[in-house]
């Protein structure tokens, strides 16, 4: 389809970012499955991988390519993950696989974030795409009552266990006017894990494909 083909042109665009002989930090989902398709041609020329997810960790070792515990690894230069949205801030909604709390952990210690899409996920605002919340299960109920007082409608994922053991809430409808004070809102609610606003951390540089052509966007 014209949207997987816009995957894979977006994922290998990545493939030039990646410095030899360093550690990759990869995230999760059906574009980051083609960068990492795209990275065994090369692995050869890295040290190795850290990734966000049991998924993403299972394709990397199937393609020979080391998987290290980020515990073990100073530092990451290059992260290279997907985004359900992205604004012209680069600040994203994650989640839409279920990875968030890793890819954000990853993201975090990441020096770059590279975010590669089809251009379709490019907003004005974020907030179309039901934001993924991860929660702790026994606090599900106390924070879906508290995303509805934020205007939210949250929708439980049913039969969904993260990688964590947690459960994750996709809160429909919510306006979101100030994406970086309103992830630290959604921080603040006990028993919230990870939301899938990517604003105070967005990417550094997003590469967006309509399937022929490359934008590249950067902070
Ligand atoms: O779940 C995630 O955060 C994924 O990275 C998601 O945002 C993008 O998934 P896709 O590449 O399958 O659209």
């Amino acid at each position: 389809s014209p949207q997987e083909t816009a995957k894979k042109h977006a994922a290998e665009a990545a493939i030039p970012f990646i410095e030899k002989g360093s550690i990759v930090g990869v995230g999760t989902g059906s574009t980051v499955n083609y960068f990492i398709d795209a990275l065994a041609a090369i692995k050869f020329d890295l040290e190795g991988a850290v990734s966000s997810s049991d998924e993403s960790t299972r394709r990397l070792k199937a393609l020979g390519i080391p998987v290290y515990d980020l515990n073990g690894v100073p530092e990451i230069s290059v992260y290279v993950d997907g985004a359900d949205e992205i604004n012209r801030h680069l600040q994203m909604i994650k989640g839409g696989g279920g990875a968030l709390t890793r890819e954000k952990i990853v993201a975090a210690v990441a020096k770059r974030f590279i975010c590669i899409a089809d251009k379709s996920k490019f907003t004005k605002q974020l907030g179309d795409f039901p934001l993924p919340i991860e929660v702790i299960p026994m606090a599900r109920s106390y924070v879906a009552r508290e995303l509805v007082k934020l205007g939210g409608d949250p929708v439980y994922r049913e039969g969904f266990v993260t990688d964590n053991g947690n459960i994750i809430l996709d809160v429909h409808h919510l306006d979101i006017l100030k994406p970086i004070a309103f992830e630290e809102i959604l921080n603040n609610i006990t028993g919230v894990v990870t939301n899938g606003l990517f604003a105070a951390r967005p990417a550094d540089i997003a590469l967006l494909s309509d399937g022929s052509s490359i934008e590249t966007l950067k902070r």
